[in-house]
């Protein structure tokens, strides 16, 4: 592993906070502006878990953009955690880029996002994402209005998926990092653990085959991570549900919906892991994973937010 660069005289180092609401396309967009898969994707709303960093070197420029669960009105104790999670990064950002889907515009949740940006004096972006297929019209009016409820620094229409605006938004936030020494190495690209990767890509799978509120129910935790000499890796991971329904649900007919999750996680973490995988799940049932500290604490997420 090469060292950090650490003449503070030449180097830049900052950090991004997105933040938006839950599906607004935050970790896309941080997945594009790192050009690599290090948070998952999902259609449904409340993907993202945790906090999660990414880093991007331009030139002599870190910048590291901390991903962050979807901002919405807390009911239970994770939602709690993930919103404390997302506001915690807050404080340190060199600038704060307050994604907002321009297809769903204004709702409960971004009228949230900005009322808590006010205790906040970092620099803020207002980020449109979703732009594609969009009349003009409608989104100057969508820009004008946001900026008249928040001092936005500046306005960038994008679309994480295709990429339209992005290299723009990636300039104006390389020209925002302060000069310093890099905070990562130069050859890491997330600070997310492979053990808990490889959990979050199970789960990624699971919430795009799986329908209704059951993905809010589930978790899944990597077991064991044993490397052969070959180069390949055997992972075995729980899948947790709260219910013997919600098993059953999970398991499929004949066990066909765990097969089909499990096959696509295997091969998407070959390929991102770059090394043969055999990977096993397993489904239990725990009545009460969603309050159970050690999950929190394996997630880097306050208990008791
Ligand atoms: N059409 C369109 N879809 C997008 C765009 N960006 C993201 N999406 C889709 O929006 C959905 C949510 O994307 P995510 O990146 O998981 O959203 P998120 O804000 O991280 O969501 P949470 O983690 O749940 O808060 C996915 O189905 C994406 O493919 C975009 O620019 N255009
Ligand atoms: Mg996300």
């Amino acid at each position: 592993m090469s060292k950090p660069n650490q003449d503070a005289a030449v180097t830049r180092c900052g950090i991004v906070l997105v933040l938006g609401a839950p599906n607004a396309g935050k970790s896309t967009l941080v997945n594009r502006l790192v050009g690599a898969k290090v948070t998952i994707v999902s259609p449904k709303v409340q993907t993202t878990r945790t906090r999660v960093r990414a880093i991007a070197i331009h030139g002599e420029t870190q910048v590291i953009y901390t991903d962050t669960p979807g901002i919405f009105a807390p009911k239970r104790r994770l939602d709690r955690a993930m919103v404390d999670a997302a506001w915690g990064g807050a404080a340190d950002a060199d600038v704060i880029a307050v994604m907002v889907d321009a297809k769903r515009g204004i709702d409960r949740d971004v009228e949230r996002i900005i009322a808590g940006l006010e205790m906040y004096k970092n620099p803020a972006a207002l980020v449109l994402n979703k732009v594609d297929g969009l009349r003009r019209e409608l989104l100057l009016t969508l820009t004008e209005t946001l900026n008249s409820l928040s001092k936005f620094d500046a306005t960038f229409m994008v679309s994480a998926l295709n990429g339209s605006g992005v290299d723009a938004l990636e300039a104006y936030f390389k020209g925002l990092m302060p000069t310093g020494p890099w905070l990562f190495p130069d050859d890491e690209i997330s600070d997310l653990p492979q053990r808990l990767f490889a959990a979050e890509v199970t789960r990624e799978k699971a919430y795009t085959k799986l329908h209704q509120e059951l993905p809010y129910s589930l978790s899944v935790e990597t077991e064991s991570w044993e490397e052969f000499d070959n180069g390949g890796v055997r992972i075995e991971q729980n899948l947790t549900v709260a219910r013997e329904t919600q098993k059953g649900i999970v398991l499929g007919k004949g066990g066909q919906m765990i097969k089909r999750i499990r096959a696509e996680a295997q091969e998407e973490l070959a390929e991102l892991l770059e090394r043969p995988v055999h990977l096993f799940v397993r489904v239990r049932v725990r009545e009460k994973w969603a309050d159970d500290p050690g999950h929190f604490r394996d997630w880097g997420l306050r208990f008791d937010a």
